[in-house]
């Protein structure tokens, strides 16, 4: 069916537009490196664009289309580029957007590889790069150079959960002809949607709650216009860095459960983080759903709950941080996040070890900040939980 002018749940469940001949209510894993011409000439017009047919997987596959369809729906975007990975949609929208004496002003607090490819290879092309606190909007004006050319956001932010105010981004971005980026995989479209706001591209990683199992890798990059899509495609097909169709098939199962995955996980979070500020060992909470996170009011204003994630820090700094880590018994410590069970992890030494000290220091990625991704488990249990490792902390 036609989901462009229902609600978001319909979409969820009915968006892609794919109608299957034989009647399978699921979509089809269409297992196929490459698609067979019905002449010549057919596969001569595929090629220039004149059909709409089928050539081979890297450059288009019929389930990853239905996945680009129904993500880019749901983002409200032209149309969607699925990719191996959420680093293979960054580096898709960096190598297509980004040239020789470019510049891109970032959040500081992101995903650590995002920052790290950034300084260790974009520069060896000549790319320049500043990374600001992009939660304060005067960090931005004053970053813009004359070769600035992308805005890039995460928000909320890698660990720090902090919060960019979108709008505000756009009017910058437009202003200097800059296009503004925004990586949207801690919120999902069902929370936030930055196109909506003003943003260029949108781009997930897939691997969290889009798909919301822990059982694949992937990643999406989502365009406003025909433009930027086009580009953008052309750069992940010359990179190679596709999604599969069997990959593609399970995050289709796991998109539709979206809604009610992230209403049950923020439902969860509200009361842990409630929970944790309370606890006389612990140091600080932030989670955008508590009046006492800085950007509350903007967290209300631009997204639609305040999501699964929150950074703590323990007054025992970081050795009750590992205690804590290693004595949880429902959650589990590993990186990831965005996916029915809750997962904790330590940022500083884990997903974000890769920047530097300083770089860390400056972001508010301290030693002491803990991640907490909750799941969709009985709250009480977690809570329990995390009750008997705090008492293990000195
Ligand atoms: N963007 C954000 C905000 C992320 O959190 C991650 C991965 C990526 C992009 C990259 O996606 P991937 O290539 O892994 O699909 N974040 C991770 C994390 O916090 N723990 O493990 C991976």
């Amino acid at each position: 069916m036609n989901t462009n002018n229902t609600g978001f749940n319909t979409k969820l469940i009915h968006g892609g537009g794919y109608k299957d001949k034989l009647g399978s209510v699921n979509v089809p894993i269409f297992q196929s490196s490459t698609f067979e011409f019905e002449s010549a000439e057919e596969g001569a017009r595929c090629f220039l664009g004149e059909s709409g047919g089928y050539i081979y997987t890297r450059l288009g596959n019929p389930t990853i289309n239905v996945l680009e369809n129904m993500v880019a729906g749901l983002e409200g975007g032209f149309g969607g580029i699925g990719t191996s990975s959420g680093m293979g949609a960054i580096n898709t929208v960096y190598m297509a957007l980004l040239s020789k004496g470019d510049h891109i002003i970032s959040s500081d607090a992101v995903y650590g590889p995002s920052r790290v490819i950034m300084e260790e290879h974009y520069s060896r092309f000549g790319v320049e790069s500043t990374y600001v606190k992009t939660a304060v909007i005067d960090n931005i004006k004053n970053a813009v150079k004359p070769n600035t050319k992308v805005l890039y956001i995460e928000t909320p932010a890698n660990p720090t959960i902090e919060i960019t105010d979108l709008k505000a981004c756009a009017e910058i971005a437009k202003e200097h002809g800059l296009v503004q980026v925004v990586d949207n995989t801690f919120s999902s479209p069902y929370l936030q949607r930055p196109l909506e706001l003003g943003a260029d591209v949108v781009l997930h990683s897939m691997t969290k709650f889009i798909n919301g199992h822990a059982d694949i890798v992937g990643g999406m990059v989502v365009a406003k216009t025909e433009g930027m899509y086009k580009k953008l495609r052309s750069m992940m097909i010359s990179l190679g860095c596709n999604l599969d169709p069997h990959q593609s098939y399970l995050v289709i199962r796991g998109l539709k459960t979206l809604a009610i995955r992230i209403e049950r996980a923020q439902q969860n979070a509200q009361k842990i983080a409630e929970y944790l500020e309370k606890h006389p060992k612990v140091d600080w909470v932030r989670y955008p759903g508590l009046r006492s996170h800085p950007q509350y009011g903007l967290a209300k204003k631009q997204m639609d709950g305040p999501g699964a994630l929150i950074s703590f820090g323990l007054k025992g700094g970081f050795e009750a941080g590992k205690t804590l880590m290693n004595n949880v018994k429902v959650s589990i410590l590993a990186v990831s996040l965005g996916g029915v069970e809750s997962l904790i992890e330590h940022p500083a030494s884990m997903t974000h070890s890769k920047v530097t000290p300083a770089d860390k220091q400056k972001a508010g990625i301290t030693d002491g900040l803990v991640r907490y991704s909750v799941g969709i488990e009985d709250a009480e249990d977690l809570i329990k939980d995390l009750e008997q490792a705090l008492e293990k902390v000195k």
